[in-house]
């Protein structure tokens, strides 16, 4: 490809607008496109066509799972305009919204940083003294205190912690290089997590973060249930699949506590207690039961289903159990070295033990006595939890009444059924168990693994590139450790037994002063343990403020990089649009200088272009065709095999030992080691899927006779967390925190629209502007999630939020949180 032909990635001005206009009718209406470009230098309307305009190709990385693709218009070295351009891999996935049209007042924001900060020595953390310095100082500070704390301390002293920024190859194999040499530890954000874990517990290892169907599959369904999930704001490029859909003939369905902007849009809107859509799913596969519903067949031959289950070692029984010798097949497994034995798992057919593999019609609901124990069938143990949910027990949990209860699994007996499961209900200390309950129900009704059928939320990763650049020393010499965990090791500073101490933090693509839980634990527990805390940020962030040097890092438009997550199953090719502004460096570059200054530069010897080249190298994408020439040239390349991709096809199967859906739990493995003790009770809770009330958010907790309300957040609209946060443009649409309550609620503590209100609790506290909202579940509260702390007139939503978790799924649990309101006023602290 040539030079030219390269930065115009090939659309021709016409063109250009041809897609352009699409794009102003399925974003947003936020403005037009004129008020966006006369935010930056360097351009007039009025223009000649094309007079002296480069268009580059960019890809939107903020996590919202989207990765659209994204004309970056450069006139004179300013970044112009953003435009919505196209995917090569499928057209479907052409879009932009409010956010990616605004990018302009992001890059050009006058508060973005420029120089390398140092906090004024003398000066508190957070004063917001900062002195300029070079780079070569800078460079030269952070090598000498991860020296000194390693030295002092030992390797995993140094700590980094990443977030949702930019997960990009060379960007993430870079940083992942020179923390992987240090042997830093890891501070892993514990989000989403319940989701993910409840999934893949169940589906086997090697699957990906969240697998389901793919959006181009909404199509094929009939019925859309859409639970836990704020679609048109959290992602609104995917709210096209649904209104396809709906248009194809399928029916909307949402459950979620309050009347979001995407009920409004549904057939129906089935309003759920927080925290208890665990027993929602109970109660359906109850009625699934009461209906005689069950798909026998895929129970039968895609699930553990009908897996005798033994009494004493609460696994499957396989023939050795009775006395069959496992013989071994001549293969290892690759991922354990272990010889692959065959030792089939027994099944009943015709009131006979026989191998699942030999049985032509094997019973699901089965029991039989061998040796004086009492083989049952692992769908016969699930039945007997699902047994203890009737629909007026359920009925009682959520406050979802009978009849609707009905009416909803009625949906699911009448497939193909779209579960698209937003990160809600998961978000509260039973929240794994919402996933395992949730799979299953899909499960019964033969709901998962077909066109059209589908349980969860899509989100890939490309794992198959070469890894090898991020990990010299061989994968993870690193300790993790999990953010909700950290203080609790900073405290006794022990972990595993031994002596561990955290001195010092990098953060990058992160700010979890303004996103983790428990702000207050942060600031007064977590940030004065640590000797140094360097943040690399475009912006004066919550964290960055905190920090004792800041890194002014170059956004996505000034580097060259490929991305590699999200739900469009592509890899995407960004191009380098501009130099970055002021003195602000790639992230990769930065690592480069720290290196250096380490004694590393030998190992960071590789361009940027070279690290990408070598991402290449891998069996999978040469047997894929996938190049980084080709990437470079289409933008992107598609990195899943089927199209549109079925979850759990037959093409598809569980990685579980069995190949089968295995919903109950062989081996219930904690997610993650922590501190905390797991008492060996909960080993049999985490088997099958079981409805306990929330840590906080459940009327009989002690905690809401003292707080009352429970409080929710939902995904900000102009933000992705707290990215975009100062773009002028969505401010004015936007201007500042709130947080919506029921009228009645509000009547009965005398507050009006409009008001400031504090919403507080033992830990912290926050000031928002109350939003009177018929649309709110009475006794809960909803604020859009993370704004800056200083964009609350006080506090901020964060320090409201807990810590407290389970210690076998190890998730954040941002929606289990009582607090109480109260009118506030200027003045008051
Ligand atoms: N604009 C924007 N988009 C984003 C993000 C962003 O910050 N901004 N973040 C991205 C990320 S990282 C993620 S993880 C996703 C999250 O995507 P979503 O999970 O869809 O986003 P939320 O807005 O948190 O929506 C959660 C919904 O769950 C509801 N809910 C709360 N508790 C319960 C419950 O117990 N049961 C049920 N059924 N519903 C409940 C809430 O009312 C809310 O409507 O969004 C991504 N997209
Ligand atoms: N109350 C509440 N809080 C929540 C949630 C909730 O539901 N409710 N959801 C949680 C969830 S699901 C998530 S995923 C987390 C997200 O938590 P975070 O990942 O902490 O959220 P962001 O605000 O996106 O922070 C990313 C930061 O990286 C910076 N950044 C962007 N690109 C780059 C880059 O190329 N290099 C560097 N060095 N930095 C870059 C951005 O400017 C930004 O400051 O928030 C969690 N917080
Ligand atoms: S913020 Fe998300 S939906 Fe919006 S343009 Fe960027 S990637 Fe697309
Ligand atoms: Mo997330």
């Amino acid at each position: 490809m040539s030079e030219s032909e390269k930065t115009h990635s090939g659309l021709t001005r016409r063109g250009f607008l041809k897609v352009s206009s699409v794009a102003a009718g399925t974003a947003l209406a936020v403005g037009g496109a004129g008020s966006l470009t006369a935010a930056a230098d360097g351009y007039s309307a009025g223009r000649a066509d094309n007079d002296g305009e480069l268009i580059f190709r960019g890809v939107c990385r903020p996590n919202c799972f989207g990765y659209c693709h994204l004309n970056v218009h450069v006139r004179e070295g300013n970044i112009v305009k953003t435009s919505r351009a196209p995917y090569a891999s499928n057209r479907a996935y052409d879009r932009i919204c409010q956010r990616g049209l605004s990018h302009v007042q992001r890059i050009y924001d006058p508060d973005r940083l420029r120089y390398p900060l140092r906090r004024v020595e003398g000066t508190e953390r957070g004063a917001g003294q900062w002195e300029r310095i070079s780079w070569d100082e800078a460079a030269q500070t952070i090598a000498d205190k991860i020296n000194e704390c390693q030295t002092r301390y030992g390797k995993q002293a140094f700590a980094y912690t990443a977030g949702s920024g930019n997960a990009s190859a060379c960007h993430s194999n870079t940083y992942g290089r020179l923390w992987n040499l240090l042997e830093a530890t890891n501070i892993y954000n514990d989000a989403d997590l319940a989701s993910l874990y409840g999934a893949n517990r169940m589906c086997g290892p090697l699957t990906q973060m969240w697998d389901c169907n793919e959006l181009t599959d909404m199509i094929n369904a009939k019925h859309i249930v859409l639970i836990g999930s704020n679609i048109t704001d959290a992602q609104i490029h995917h709210w096209h699949f649904v209104k396809e859909a709906m248009r194809n003939g399928a029916t909307l369905t949402v459950i979620d506590p309050t009347f979001t902007q995407v009920a409004s849009k549904a057939d129906d809107w089935v309003p759920i207690r927080p925290g208890t859509d665990t027993a929602l799913y109970m109660g359906l596969s109850n009625i699934f039961f009461e209906k005689d519903a069950v798909d026998v067949a895929f129970m039968n031959e895609r699930t553990c289903g009908p897996f005798l289950v033994h009494p004493e070692t609460k696994k499957f029984v396989r023939a050795s159990d009775i006395g069959g010798e496992p013989v071994f097949t001549g293969e290892i497994n690759p991922m354990t070295g272990e010889e692959i034995v065959y030792d089939p798992y027994l099944v009943v057919q015709e009131g006979g033990l026989v191998a699942y593999d030999k049985a032509s019609d094997p019973q699901l609901d089965a029991e039989v006595e061998y040796n004086g124990l009492k083989f049952r069938t692992s769908f016969a143990l699930l039945k007997d939890e699902v047994d203890k949910f009737s629909p007026d027990v359920v009925s009682e949990i959520t406050d979802i009444p009978s009849e609707k209860l009905y009416q909803i699994a009625e949906l699911y007996m009448d497939g193909p059924v779209t579960t698209y499961v937003g990160f809600g209900g998961q978000a509260y200390m039973n929240g794994t168990h919402t996933t395992h309950a949730g799979m299953i129900m899909s499960a019964l009704v033969g709901n998962l693994g077909k066109p059209g059928a589908s349980y969860g939320t899509l989100w890939h990763a490309f794992f198959y590139g070469n890894g090898s650049y991020g990990a010299p020393l061989g994968a993870n010499p690193t300790p993790q450790i999990e953010s909700v965990d950290f203080p609790n090791i900073l405290r006794s500073g022990m972990y595993r037994g031994e002596a561990f101490h955290v001195k010092m933090l990098y953060v990058y693509d992160a700010n979890p002063i303004s996103t983790a839980p428990d702000t207050n634990v942060w600031l007064n527990d977590i940030l004065p343990r640590l000797d140094f805390m360097v943040v690399a940020d475009s912006q004066m962030t919550d964290t960055a403020s905190y920090a004792d040097i800041v890194l002014p890092i170059a956004q996505w438009f000034e580097v060259e990089d490929i991305t590699m997550t999200g739900s469009t199953l592509a890899i995407s090719y960004n191009e380098k649009a501009i130099e970055p502004p002021y003195e602000c460096k790639s992230d990769p570059d930065i690592v480069r200088l720290i290196a250096d200054k380490l004694g590393l530069g030998e190992y960071f010897e590789l361009t940027d272009e070279e690290v990408l080249a070598d991402f290449f190298e891998s069996d999978y994408c040469r047997s894929a065709g996938i190049t980084f020439d080709k990437v470079k040239e289409l933008g992107d390349m598609r990195f899943c095999p089927d199209e549109p991709h079925i979850a759990w096809s037959e093409e598809n199967p569980f990685t579980t030992a069995s190949g089968r859906f295995e919903f109950y739990l062989e081996n219930p493995t904690p997610r993650a080691v922590t501190t905390k003790e797991i008492p060996p009770e909960m080993y049999d809770r985490e088997r099958l899927p079981h409805w306990f009330p929330p840590n906080e958010a459940w009327p009989e907790n002690e905690i809401m006779q003292k707080y009352p309300f429970v409080l929710m957040s939902v995904r900000g609209r102009f933000r992705v967390h707290s990215q975009w946060y100062n773009v002028k443009m969505l401010r004015e649409l936007d201007p500042e925190p709130t947080v919506s309550i029921n009228p009645a609620d509000a009547a009965a503590r005398r507050i009006a629209d409009g008001d400031y209100v504090e919403c507080f609790n033992d830990r912290g506290h926050a000031v928002a502007k109350a939003v009177l909202s018929e649309g709110v579940r009475p006794g809960t509260l909803v604020y859009p999630k993370s704004w800056q702390r200083g964009q609350h007139k006080a506090g901020s939503w964060s320090e409201l939020l807990s810590m407290e978790f389970d210690p076998f799924t190890v998730n954040a649990n941002f929606m289990d949180v009582a607090c109480d309101i109260r009118m506030w006023s200027e003045g008051d602290e």
